[in-house]
């Protein structure tokens, strides 16, 4: 008979959370998430509240108290630690909440884990904004040179993961993740802002998208392939930390004119800027080296830029009761036909 797993996930309700969560139980896990009462993002979870095998715990990584019970009384094999004030700029305006959250949540979530005295495998989302102003492209031996309340919180949550792995001994890694996006994607990040904004656009619903610094690059891939490493790191004989990404980066510019083209519109006729969505320090370009992730863990991302943009604008157009062009759902059969995710 085989032994089921169990995994606790933090922010299960987000993006990847509720990715992962489906990727865990269409493996035989049984999954319980942590999730905030105030979750704002528009994920479907009802497949994953539906399923025998999932268990949701309201709160957040706030509560010591119940951070431990949930430890003590669910006695997962694997946690991923997903959770976090994950919205950069609204950490400028929310530093010491941001830092309770995405610094000190980490905290609370190692410590349980120590206590407990369980061999429990710990995965924390890490994130190529610790990079900061440091040029790419970035590896796992890149200096870290935070520009953001959040970058700082993951800096210290980053190094407290290796600190409890070379303190205690416990199986702790950290995905150093690049920007992944997706259909689930909130609609406050930049790139889902944009693909509801063409579909609301070309729907008759929305005049214009309004943006902030359009020059900045980013390292963009898809979740559902992010998450799929993020257990991959968790089987591993040893725990590592890895840089994942897709290698290449691109202009939100670039994003906001490709995604315009699919739909045949112009986008100069549908963006304005304003400085005021401009943040207080940028990060002004990422891009991942992925060698070690590449060798070790066989990461090749199949989802390129141009495809992303396809899939997230096609699902928006769904959305927004139009019919999709077509290209992003052809691409999501192509590369995962087992697709083990319901269509958003
Ligand atoms: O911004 C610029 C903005 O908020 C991307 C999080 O998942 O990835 C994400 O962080 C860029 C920034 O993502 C708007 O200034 C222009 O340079 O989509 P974003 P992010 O800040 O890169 C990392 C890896 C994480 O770990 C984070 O948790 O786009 N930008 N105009 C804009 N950004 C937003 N949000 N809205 C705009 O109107």
């Amino acid at each position: 008979m085989t032994i089921r797993k169990t995994a606790l996930i933090t922010g299960i309700k987000g993006q990847d959370g509720s990715y992962l969560a489906e990727f865990l139980l269409s493996k035989g896990y049984i999954v319980h998430g942590l999730n905030r009462k105030s979750t704002s993002t528009d994920i479907k979870h009802t497949n994953i509240k539906k399923r025998p095998d999932a268990y949701l715990h309201q709160g957040d990584l706030s509560d010591d108290k119940l951070i431990k019970t949930l430890i003590t009384e669910i006695m997962p094999d694997e946690v991923y630690n997903l959770a976090a004030q994950s919205h950069v700029g609204s950490s400028f305006t929310c530093p010491t909440y941001t830092g309770n959250i995405t610094g000190l949540g980490t905290a609370r979530l190692l410590e349980a884990i120590h206590t407990s005295g369980k061999n429990i495998k710990y995965y924390q989302a890490s994130s190529s904004e610790m990079f900061g102003i440091t040029p790419p492209p970035q590896n796992e031996l890149t200096p870290l040179h935070p520009t953001s309340p959040y970058a700082c919180a993951k800096v210290y949550a980053h190094y407290l993961t290796q600190n409890y792995r070379e303190s205690y001994n416990m199986f702790a890694c950290n995905g150093i993740l690049f920007n992944h996006e997706s259909p689930r994607r909130g609609s406050d990040f930049v790139t889902r802002k944009i693909t509801q904004g063409v579909a609301s656009i070309t729907a008759g619903k929305q005049q214009e998208i309004t943006l902030g610094n359009l020059d900045v690059k980013r390292d963009w891939g898809y979740s559902p392939e992010y998450i799929q490493i993020m257990w991959a790191m968790l089987q591993l004989d040893k725990p590592e930390d890895f840089v994942i990404g897709t290698g290449e980066s691109h202009s939100i510019q670039e994003f906001v004119e490709t995604a315009f083209e699919y739909v045949d519109l112009n986008w100069e006729n549908y963006i304005s800027c304003n400085k005021n969505l401009f943040r207080p320090s940028e990060v002004n370009d990422v891009i991942a080296d992925t060698r070690k992730a590449t060798h070790l863990l066989g990461w090749k991302p199949k989802i390129t830029f141009y495809d992303l943009i396809k899939i997230m604008v096609d699902a928006d157009m769904r959305k927004a009761g139009l019919e999709s062009i077509g290209d992003g759902d052809e691409l999501l059969i192509k590369h995962f036909p087992d697709k083990w995710w319901l269509l958003d």
